[in-house]
């Protein structure tokens, strides 16, 4: 198939999950047509299959907020025509479903062809800014003339179906790790550089957003600290670092708490880390946290949203309720504790990973898009690419 991928090129989860995709099904010879502001930041060097179209948009004087949905809409037209696309696949709703569907309705009536339009939902653009009232018609409407919707859990498709009051379909695909990439390795000459042998290493991936609640982990690490000897790394940036790093100083913790900032190769670190930490007040699905299993790195997360669906209670790590440090601390020792329990859980969170592996969801999106083309191509079949 020819399929467009929109989504966004940064650090976030929905971006990396886009690229993945759009790289796995390339390799099984799907041709995939970027469409983005940059270029994708997982999307490492040129690779057979893969293509990228940038948007640009003017900065013409009188836009004092440049008019990116529009550029986007233009640019997937431009693509849908002479790339002859098949699907436009959209991630994250705001503004990329939006615009998926008026480049839809554009190529229907200017040029006589049907781009089925399939959006995934990721998270914050249904539970934090898409039910905010300056968005939320729009998403609720792109939802419902989307072809196909899918959602990386359980949770986000039911509370979609909450938030607007609908109960239109919605796909549960799943997130997928690429368990060739994120694996147990053993790194212990790089492990030295941050942490002596006696010392276990505690980690947190996140874009620094207030819905991580960062200062948690600060607060978890601190209670830990005072019963064995322990680091933690601190991976990526964002706007409550100053607040959390402000915190280490309070407590006197920096010593020991490592600030690492973007990192590309984030497995690497947690091929050196013994323990996860997500106590987000928020998360739809938590790809960080599967990444860290993969790498048999045992996960305390908060008990929210699709939380549940992908680190499972007692086997892979432990859930506790969002802002319950205490809790997560004690269960944190609690798997620290001795070698056997860390190597139990290690083994187990590896075993719970792999049933995300790659090669069982990316067939999952196949299907669907063959479902959505074929069902478009039933009810415009003069329109639809053949
Ligand atoms: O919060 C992030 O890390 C970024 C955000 C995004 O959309 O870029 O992540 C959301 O999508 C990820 C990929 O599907 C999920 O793993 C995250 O749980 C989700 N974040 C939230 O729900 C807060």
């Amino acid at each position: 198939m020819r399929i467009g991928i929109v989504c966004y090129p940064t650090f976030g989860g929905s971006g990396v999950v886009a690229t993945e995709l759009g790289k796995a099904l390339a390799q099984k010879g799907h041709e995939i047509h970027f469409i983005t502001s940059h270029w994708p930041i997982r999307l490492d060097h040129y690779t057979e299959n893969v293509f990228y179209h940038e948007v640009n948009v003017s900065d013409y004087p009188l836009f004092e907020f440049p008019p990116y949905e529009s550029a986007l809409a233009s640019k997937i037209v431009d693509v849908a025509r002479f790339q002859n696309l098949d699907i436009l696949h959209v991630h994250y709703a705001i503004p990329h479903a939006s615009s998926g569907v008026f480049a839809r309705q554009i190529l229907k009536r200017e040029y006589g062809k049907y781009l089925p339009v399939i959006t995934t939902l990721h998270g914050t653009d249904i539970t934090l800014v898409g039910k905010d009232a300056s968005f939320s018609p729009v998403v609720s409407y792109s939802l419902h003339e989307s072809d196909g919707v899918t959602a990386v859990s359980g949770f986000l498709a039911q509370s979609t179906r909450d938030t607007f009051d609908t109960n239109v379909e919605i796909k549960v695909i799943p997130n997928f790790i690429d368990l060739k990439r994120f694996q147990k390795l053993d790194k212990q000459h790089f492990r030295k550089i941050l942490a002596s042998d006696e010392e276990k290493v505690l980690i947190h991936t996140s874009n620094f957003r207030k819905v991580k609640r960062i200062e948690d982990c600060i607060s978890i690490f601190n209670i830990v600290r005072k019963k064995m000897p322990a680091k933690l790394l601190m991976v990526g940036d964002g706007p409550e670092r100053v607040h959390a790093e402000e915190r280490c100083r309070q407590l006197n913790l920096c010593e020991d708490i490592k600030f690492l900032g973007k990192q590309q190769s984030v497995e690497e670190l947690l091929a050196i880390s013994d323990l996860f930490l997500l106590p987000s007040g928020s998360e739809s699905f938590g790809l960080a946290a599967l990444e860290a299993m993969a790498c048999g790195v045992p996960v305390i997360s908060s008990d929210t949203g699709g939380l549940p669906e992908v680190n499972r209670e007692g086997f892979s790590g432990f859930l506790c309720p969002v802002g319950d440090t205490a809790q997560m601390a004690e269960k944190a020792l609690q798997i620290l504790s001795t070698p056997e329990s860390l190597k139990q859980f290690s083994k187990q969170a590896m075993e719970q990973a792999a049933t995300f592996e790659l090669s069982k969801i990316l067939p999952m999106y196949e299907a669907f898009y063959e479902e959505v083309y074929q069902r478009s191509a039933k009810a415009y079949p003069s329109k639809v690419s053949s």
